[in-house]
């Protein structure tokens, strides 16, 4: 379950070609009705899960994952010829990224991101609105004649972390009716004090966030493993010292002593350990396929060396499986901030002073998010544009992928903010559910 909460502009400073605006709010869902994430398993990615088997009057071809824009899939809205309309798209999907473009003959332009208008001022006309888990983008839109368009996921960008990859018509726009006249906002208000440029102010405090996963063994094995090898070792030197293994004079007849042929062959035989009795030697015809069979060998007192060296064995092979199965079984997939899975809320990895200038350098590989203060986008990583549109100078709440192809995947961004009035905790976090939950989260701490 989602939902949209919008904070109204101040009329008083609102430029009046924005104002006007006819508005459209659309909140994206990403559902798959086959069940699970693009490249991911339902058991990762469960938005759906108690949904699973049913699909909802929905047949989709393919994986079976659809978008829904307020809850309907493929609505259509209606614009007049030459209308402008401010859409305003927030991404409630828990891990999947989107790319929308969309028809020729319709155009966009860019005018806030993540809730707060761009930091130059001016609209930015784009090609394509990315989103990634919980981005929201507000743009204008336009088409110029009569007919249906549609605003559609592009597949372009396919190969770019858990993308959407169907090129589906997720709105129809509809232009009809009389044409009109209209010119775009050619400015944006102005953004709130708490929110100031960053770009050239020096910071007061900084951070790095690394975003790391990999499979990790729980440290109880490591605890469990020595027991156990400590258990089997007392029970078997326990068994050899009580002779409770001399009540199996056959096993020990089996396993120790030479055994000759009457052809002269000796069997290879081990050493005798030091401090055992002298062992048996037993005859055995292998002259003739049908001799009789070889005499078979009296009962004698076991050897304790011997059977210390027979139990060696199973206990060796006992403790080798037991290794084995916990070392293959009980690793999990662990996600981490900076090395450290969350551990509690009171585990700051950060400390920062209100009204400090915090400068983070961040691993933008997962959607990195931040509660309380939006960050400003310093330096992206990318050369020229990411491929999923953030640009430096902009203010937002969630990034990701500073290093987008072509650039060399693991790119950093620079980010800073300025805490303002908020002291306490801070969470940071992957902005997919499914690598949140599993320790990709950290805090932070505002102090005054
Ligand atoms: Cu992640």
């Amino acid at each position: 379950m989602a939902g949209v909460i919008i904070v109204r502009d101040d009329p008083a400073t609102t430029p009046a070609a924005l104002a006007r605006l006819t508005e459209r709010v659309m909140l994206l869902q990403y559902v798959n009705v086959a069940g699970g994430n693009v490249g991911e398993t339902l058991s990762q990615n469960d938005e759906v899960a108690g949904l699973s088997g049913s699909t909802l009057g929905m047949s989709p071809s393919g994986s079976g994952a659809v978008y829904l824009v307020n809850g309907q899939k493929n609505p259509t809205v209606l614009m007049q010829p030459g209308e402008w309309q401010r859409w305003r798209l927030a991404h409630a999907s828990s891990g999947v990224n989107l790319d929308l473009v969309i028809s020729p003959g319709c155009e966009m332009q860019l005018i806030a991101t993540d809730g707060v208008y761009l930091t130059d001022g001016v609209p930015v006309a784009v090609t394509s609105v990315s989103l990634v888990p919980g981005s929201r983008r507000d743009i204008l839109v336009r088409c110029a004649s009569a007919g249906t368009f549609a605003l559609s996921s592009s597949i372009a960008k396919v190969g770019v972390l858990h993308l959407f990859p169907t090129a589906t018509t997720i709105v129809t726009v509809q232009v009809e009716g009389a044409p009109v006249t209209m010119e775009p906002p050619t400015s944006l208000p102005s953004l709130p004090s708490y929110m100031p440029d960053l770009r050239n102010v020096s910071a007061t405090g900084t951070f790095v966030v690394g975003f790391d996963d990999g499979l990790v063994t729980p440290t109880w094995v490591f605890i469990v493993l020595p027991v156990i090898f400590v258990v089997l070792m007392a029970i078997h030197i326990a068994l050899w010292y009580t002779r409770m293994l001399a009540r199996l004079p056959a096993l020990n007849c089996l396993c120790r002593g030479s055994v000759k042929t009457k052809a002269g062959k000796t069997q290879p035989e081990d050493p005798p350990p030091q401090n055992s009795r002298p062992t048996p030697t037993i005859e055995v015809d292998d002259t003739k396929a049908e001799d009789p069979p070889p005499q078979q060998p009296q009962p004698t007192s076991p050897s304790r060396g011997s059977i210390l060296h027979w139990l060696l064995v199973p206990n060796l092979l006992v403790f080798g499986i037991v290794i084995t199965v916990l070392l293959l079984t009980t690793p999990t997939d662990i996600f981490m901030v900076n090395g450290e899975a969350f551990t509690g809320e009171t585990a700051f990895q950060h400390t920062m002073a209100l009204g400090s200038v915090q400068e983070w350098t961040v691993d933008s590989d997962h959607p990195f998010h931040i509660h309380i203060n939006h960050f400003q986008l310093i330096s992206t990583g990318c050369t020229g544009d990411c491929a999923f549109g953030f640009r430096s100078g902009n203010y937002y709440d969630t990034i990701m992928y500073g290093g987008d192809p072509p650039n060399p995947p693991g790119g950093n961004s620079i980010i800073r903010f300025k805490p303002a009035d908020y002291t306490g905790k801070v969470v940071m976090h992957c902005h997919v559910l499914a690598h949140e939950d599993r320790g990709m989260m950290a805090v932070a701490e505002i102090v005054s």
